[in-house]
């Protein structure tokens, strides 16, 4: 049968717990989306469900020849044409992507509120160097002053944002000048980010925008106030509340929970909570408790982007990304799956009714029917904490016997984030981006692919993520990586600096001479940010062109699922990177609306969209995209002679 052929997963953990999930009779999304068919006119973007007239649906047209008669008959009963449905839709998915992102940075402002002011327990300002340089982009006075006192300021700022009108985003101001005025010319600015969500959601309501290229123009302003805005914000006030991420060793996939100590992972998304209980799961009061109840310790781990978070600051282990989720509890061995907010499948309540794990919520945002739910709150962060792994070290003596932890499990360095990228070049001293630059000019590195996103149940697990970056490094493009994608490659061992003997002879032999992997994890989603922030970097440190659209570079997420990840590529393409997706492409019923954004879009923003579902194919792509920007700098023949060079230096050491 096919599908019993269609391989689910490479990762062998993985594949270990769908078996056993099978033969324990719990549900798990894999088998799900087998069941489950995606509605064809959905998954195109032509099913229009704003009004009650509806839901209208207005499939895109099967013959290329269609007349302008034939294609006026496909509307909705409202007129409502297929190229309006496509972009409605579309936009939507980005506002939702775009709030999700900025309400998580809302919370984050709150808390770093809460902490400046002393209100926090628990919390305090860790990064002063990171306080100081954001209290000069925001134009914050230092002089003597405390930090509390400056983080007030920004943090007011910083909430004003959310609720601005007009203007333009600070944070915007970090853009080449280029960029700036092409928003500006466009009138794509964003304002301000509540502004621009819910702008999105009127214009989308039944009769209001119905022009395509005006309504993408606002998904662009709604996707830009997201990465220069909201995301960008939350990983500021993270990195000054937690620290800034430097290369820290640890361990990746399920085989990191053990067999005699409580098991707790916490997944989803905001790091306050995660990094409470990294603190409390050192506390020797519980891990007393712990051992009271015949456990011999507790052991933290983390899943889909706040497994990234406290991974980069902590080195704490990771348990597996998105669609491991559910497999985590299928091990038997987990005492408590502790969840904020997105991204958390509700089928991992049903799945924890097959064994003893427990569900905990901890967000007033995100309840999960029949869940256990104990709020976290930041003016009692350390004892919610300890709350929490009371629930779990509780739970340690319903372990039943049917347990089977995979025993799979692989190193990986991570935290390189702009600040460490920056420092790893040239030390404290001489920190900046030129190396990276010669490297490029030079031709060594071919170009820098941004490869990000999710899991998604339609695709082999992991296997487009791999297959991608596996032939960007082989053909000398450095790959920054962030989210599930970057879980996906370290499980596959491309996150250790042995990995560059997989790339290419130039990309190798800068590795080799830095020390780093080919394949740099620079954190959660909302870090995609810190890769605008690189990728500015290249820009102003010279040789590369004046604007984000004349770098080499490209950007992808092969396995996406998540409305965030298409704000995400939004924002990328508005910032002049040409981004690829896999899976699924949201707006193909509507051929124009679908060559706008591929095509045109080019024109308009330096950057553009592609779609290609085969990873190799779209390594082609990013790599082709590549090679033209390195022509249009003039960079064309340093490769060709860098290469040679290798050549030569390789027969010479032959001998
Ligand atoms: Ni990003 Fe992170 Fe993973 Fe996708 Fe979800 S965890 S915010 S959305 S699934 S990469
Ligand atoms: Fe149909 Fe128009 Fe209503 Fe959409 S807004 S459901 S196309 S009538």
């Amino acid at each position: 049968m096919a599908e019993e052929e269609r391989k689910l997963s490479i990762d062998p953990a993985t594949n270990e717990m769908i078996a056993k999930a099978r033969v324990d009779g719990a549900s798990i999304a894999f088998d799900r989306a087998e069941k489950m068919k995606p509605c064809p006119i959905g998954q195109e973007g032509s099913c229009c469900r704003m009004c009650s007239m509806g839901p209208c649906r207005v499939p895109a047209a099967r013959n290329r020849d269609e007349t302008p008669e034939e294609k006026a008959r496909r509307t909705g009963v409202c007129g409502a044409t297929a190229e309006t449905i496509v972009a409605r839709n579309f936009t939507r998915m980005i506002a939702a992507g775009s709030a999700a992102h900025s309400d998580h940075a809302r919370k984050v402002v709150e808390a770093f509120l809460l902490t400046a002011e002393g209100k926090a327990p628990g919390f305090i300002i860790k990064d002063e160097q990171k306080l100081l340089a954001l209290a000069l982009d925001f134009g914050v006075e230092i002089g003597n002053r405390t930090n509390e006192a400056i983080a007030i300021d920004i943090g007011k700022l910083a909430m004003q944002e959310f609720g601005q009108q007009n203007g333009e985003l600070r944070l915007t101001r970090r853009a080449p000048l280029k960029r700036r005025e092409l928003w500006r010319k466009l009138e794509v600015a964003p304002r301000g980010i509540d502004r621009e969500v819910v702008e999105s959601m009127h214009r989308t309501h039944m009769g209001v925008d119905q022009d395509y290229r005006s309504l993408l123009a606002q998904s662009m302003r709604t996707a830009l106030a997201d990465g220069w805005g909201g995301s960008m914000i939350a990983t500021e006030l993270q990195d000054i509340m937690f620290g800034t991420p430097a290369p820290v060793f640890s361990q990746i996939n399920l085989g990191v929970l053990k067999a005699d100590e409580v098991n707790v992972i916490i997944h989803g998304h905001e790091p306050a909570l995660a990094e409470m209980l990294a603190v409390a799961a050192q506390d020797p009061e519980l891990i007393d408790y712990a051992k009271s109840k015949g456990a011999k310790g507790i052991n933290l781990a983390g899943m889909c982007c706040t497994a990234n978070e406290i991974l980069m600051r902590h080195g704490l282990p990771i348990a597996g990304n998105f669609l491991q989720q559910e497999l985590a509890i299928v091990t038997g061995a987990l005492e408590a799956l502790v969840v904020d907010v997105q991204c958390i499948m509700q089928g991992i309540q049903d799945v924890a009714e097959c064994y003893h794990t427990k569900i905990i919520t901890t967000d007033p945002r995100a309840h999960i029917t029949g869940a256990m739910h104990i709020d976290f709150d930041e003016h009692h962060a350390p004892e919610t904490a300890g709350k929490i792994l009371r629930a779990a070290i509780d739970n340690f003596p319903n372990r039943g016997k049917n347990v089977r932890i995979p025993d799979v499990k692989t190193d990986l360095i991570a935290g390189f984030s702009h600040e460490t990228i920056n420092y790893l070049q040239g030390g404290l001293f001489r920190a900046s981006y030129r190396p990276l630059n010669e490297n490029i000019i030079n031709g060594r590195i071919r170009g820098v692919a941004g490869v990000v996103g999710c899991n998604n149940a339609r695709v082999t697990h992991d296997d487009v993520h791999v297959r991608l970056v596996r032939e960007l490094i082989k053909n000398d493009v450095l790959v920054l990586q962030t989210g599930c994608s970057a879980m996906a490659c370290a499980k596959a061992g491309l996150m250790l600096p042995e990995a560059a003997a997989e790339a290419g002879p130039g990309l190798r032999s800068v590795c080799e001479a830095l020390g780093i992997p080919p394949v740099l994890h620079m954190g959660s989603c909302v870090d995609n940010a810190r890769i605008l922030i690189a990728a500015t970097a290249m820009v102003k440190d010279g040789g590369l062109g004046d604007d984000l659209s004349d770098l080499p570079v490209a950007g992808a997420a092969p396995e996406w699922m998540s409305e965030k990840a298409l704000s995400i590529g939004q924002y990328f393409v508005g910032s002049g990177v040409y981004t690829v997706f896999g899976v699924n492409w949201p707006t193909t019923g509507s051929r124009e609306v679908t060559d706008y954004l591929f095509k045109e879009y080019e024109a308009v923003y330096g950057g553009m969209w592609g779609f290609e579902s085969d990873p190799i194919r779209m390594a082609k792509l990013m790599i082709d995209h590549i090679d033209k920007k390195r022509k249009l700098l003039g960079l064309d023949k340093a490769r060709e002679r860098v290469l040679f060079d290798m050549e030569m230096r390789r027969s010479m050491e032959a001998v």
